[in-house]
């Protein structure tokens, strides 16, 4: 089986023993025109030097209007999964009560109270819940954009399905993900990302010579990766596998930025070196610089690339080799 792939699998043949029923949630957004067909904007520069091709229609699972039946204290685990191109979802649970288990298809070390849970695209995340709400009430996931809310599934209550709610669940068995080695001595990169609409970029590499901002986005390039606005023919770094790599990736630029992975799980490390959970996309936001650090345990060439694809494909994207 795939390295790549396993975190996923394994959630998915680890549910919990007491939920009664699971679901995933295809989060995404579309831009429609007023007849409902599909706008025809793909490409638009306008679109990649800003957030990405923003849809004006959201949809659980294809519908605009997701509903699912459930009973009271039900206990539902919810897999959810940002599939929108570049919208970052600010999510939660009204009438429904739970912990977070699973980001990235890698369990928590214990489960996390589900409270507000930002998912930015690609990202996923595994939700066990409790529908709290009372008979002719609804359960909501909603997702929060600045004062608005905006209902994205809905769980009518028609029953109740045991009279008291069921204790917290027990963590999922942990994936076999070699722990991080000391970063002090660990193989280090940085990388700058800069570019973009307000940003401060005046010229990058394209082809081998340095090119100006309007020449680079006449080529389509918009953003750049340490002052390259296309993939390096040189890795960022080549580590030996079993080497813990740390990455500080700089955001000079004047929009958020999710951060992808490939091949490894990395964990966020705070300032005072804690790490966080495991994950494979990080959300960068603008002027942060965030410090991630994982074990190079997966042979291969790894792509490092905004999750945002009209950013990727301005510019946004990278590589390392792990020998
Ligand atoms: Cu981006």
């Amino acid at each position: 089986m795939a390295k790549s792939g396993y975190g996923a699998l394994i959630v998915e043949e680890r549910i919990a023993p007491e939920v009664d029923w699971d679901e995933v949630l295809l989060l995404d957004d579309w831009r429609l025109t007023n007849d409902a067909t599909l706008h025809d904007s793909f490409g638009a520069l306008h679109d990649w030097a800003h957030a990405g091709r923003m849809g004006n229609w959201i949809t659980v699972n294809g519908d605009g209007a997701w509903r699912r039946a459930s009973l009271r204290h039900e206990r539902l685990r919810l897999r959810l999964v940002n599939a929108a191109n570049a919208r970052i979802f600010a999510l939660e649970l009204q009438h429904m009560q739970g912990w977070v288990v699973a980001l990235d298809g890698q369990p928590l070390p214990a489960p996390k109270t589900a409270g507000s849970l930002v998912l930015s695209p690609g990202e996923r995340a595994d939700l066990i819940v409790d529908v709290v709400a009372g008979e002719g009430e609804e359960a909501l996931l909603v997702t929060r954009d600045r004062e608005d809310t905006h209902t994205l599934a809905a769980f009518p209550i028609q029953g109740t399905a045991r009279k008291i709610r069921l204790p917290a669940p027990a963590p999922l068995p942990p994936n076999p993900v070699p722990p991080l080695g000391d970063l002090g001595t660990a193989r280090h990169a940085t990388l700058h990302m800069e570019g973009g609409a307000m940003g401060r970029m005046r010229q990058a590499m394209l082809g081998g010579r340095m090119v100006g901002v309007r020449d680079l986005a006449e080529q389509g390039k918009v953003w750049a990766f340490n002052g390259l606005a296309e993939m390096p023919e040189e890795p960022l770094l080549t580590a030996n596998v079993g080497e813990t790599v740390h990455l500080t990736m700089v955001n000079a630029t004047a929009w958020p930025h999710a951060m992808h992975l490939h091949g490894h799980h990395f964990r966020a490390v705070a300032s005072d070196g804690t790490a966080g959970p495991l994950r494979d996309t990080l959300l960068v936001d603008r002027e942060e610089t965030a410090d991630v650090a994982f074990v190079a345990d997966n042979p291969g060439d790894w792509l490092l690339h905004c999750h945002m694809p009209e950013h990727s494909v301005a510019g946004m994207k990278t590589w390392f080799r792990v020998a």
